[in-house]
């Protein structure tokens, strides 16, 4: 009687270790997806110029962008509307940027540099120059 209890005593540790096994597993299955999203974005990041300011959803981004001097700064139109890029003492004025148009500006002397876009004023945007 005694033996027989014994013996069924390892099953439902099994039964409770094989649960802990499964949520083990799942949790490692969310930090990997978790890790690969990580890397996926640090990926495109790192692919796109440091020095280049994409100008998307009626927004330019990154919003604030921190450049040594001498850093010549690009400003890439991928909406499907025109866009301005524009500082606000004029140092710097686009013409209308269409859908890939480009538009650069070499910053030379440290300071905060704001601009905006003359067709859409909520559009700001900032370049801090060390
Ligand atoms: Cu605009």
């Amino acid at each position: 009687m005694l033996a027989t209890q014994v013996r069924h005593e390892p099953l439902p540790m099994a039964r409770r270790n094989s649960r802990l096994g499964r949520s083990a597993r799942i949790g490692a299955a969310f930090v990997a997806v978790f890790c690969s999203a990580t890397l996926i974005s640090g990926g495109s990041h790192a692919a796109m110029a440091p020095d280049t300011i994409e100008i998307s959803n009626f927004s330019f981004g990154p919003a604030v962008l921190t450049v040594p001097a001498g850093t010549t700064v690009t400003w890439v139109n991928e909406d499907e509307e025109p866009h301005t890029v524009v500082e606000s003492n004029t140092l710097f004025k686009s013409h209308a940027l269409d859908t890939g148009d480009k538009f650069s500006f070499t910053f030379t002397t440290p300071g905060t540099y704001e601009y905006f876009c003359t067709i859409h004023a909520h559009m700001v945007g900032k370049v801090v120059v060390q």
